[in-house]
């Protein structure tokens, strides 16, 4: 039994790769999982990674280059390979909140995740993009119905991706799906992410980076790449990605009336 076991743990590991090298969007056990509110209270289904203090975290070793999101925030687009898709779905309407630690160097085989050291050279310096709704199964930059779209946008783009904005792309059998765009987060300052308009750093390029964002009730796609609009490096480059719903201002609000009112009524008690 044990034998079989490792023995399909080996073939889908295998699968995996062949999967990574044909360059598809796939969000293969980078699932943020199901969220579903009740009573103010979330729970979550069928996340990958570990799930603490009401947030799901993925530790990534194999983030494909250093500038994969920045590279996509100009007028020639970019390539949605190179950086990694994660996936999540809520059930009901909440405040979501997506941080990146990565600083992770690039020690190519040897990858992982690494405090980020300002002495070091290359480092990763990480962004992220959701979008509402999932790419179609197999979709790439290369199909024909992704290339009959991106010949509609730009002449010479280098793919699909947009981290600006909503983009479409594809797969070989035609199929071809939207995936709208939401917000993004970006480490540092135009000194690293480049000039394109729109984009908002949060200032300090120090390999971590977090927002916060209103969601509807959906199916949602998180692009998480590079902030280093000049690099060149498709090394290995480590992160965690950390997701979780955070308590509505209004939950605090009703908490804080409930109490003034309690008061109130205590007031008013003893001066009678
Ligand atoms: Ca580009
Ligand atoms: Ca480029
Ligand atoms: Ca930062």
């Amino acid at each position: 039994m044990k034998k079989i076991l490792s023995l399909l743990a080996a073939s889908l590991a295998a699968v995996t790769a062949v999967q990574d090298a044909s360059a598809h969007i796939g969000y293969g056990g980078r699932n943020l999982g199901t969220w579903s509110e009740s009573g103010g209270i979330w729970s979550v289904t069928g996340n990958n990674g570990t799930l603490t203090n009401s947030s799901v975290g993925i530790t990534l070793t194999n983030i494909a280059s250093d500038f994969g999101w920045a590279d996509a925030t100009d007028s020639d687009y970019g390539d949605s390979h190179k950086g990694r898709w994660f996936s999540f779905t809520l059930n009901n309407p909440g405040t979501f909140s997506l941080s990146i630690a990565g600083g992770g160097t690039n020690l190519g085989t040897q990858a992982g995740v690494y405090p980020f050291d300002s002495n070091l050279g290359a480092q990763f310096l990480p962004a992220y993009t959701i979008y509402r709704g999932l790419a179609v199964g197999s979709a790439h930059d290369g199909s024909d119905v992704s290339i009959a779209w991106r010949a509609g946008r730009s002449s010479g783009s280098e793919g699909a991706l947009n981290t600006l904005g909503s983009f479409s792309i594809g797969n070989d059998a035609g199929d071809i799906g939207e995936l709208v765009y939401v917000g993004h987060a970006v480490d540092g300052t135009s000194a690293n992410y480049g000039s394109a308009s729109g984009i908002q750093g949060d200032g300090n390029a120090d390999g971590s980076v977090a927002g916060t964002f209103a969601l509807s009730a959906g199916s949602y796609s998180v692009f998480v790449g590079g902030a280093n609009y000049n690099g060149v490096d498709t090394g290995n480059y480590g992160a965690s990605v950390t997701f979780g719903a955070v308590p509505e201002p209004s939950t605090y609000a009703l908490v804080g009336f409930i109490v003034a009112l309690f008061a109130l009524v205590n007031l008013r008690r003893k001066k009678i």
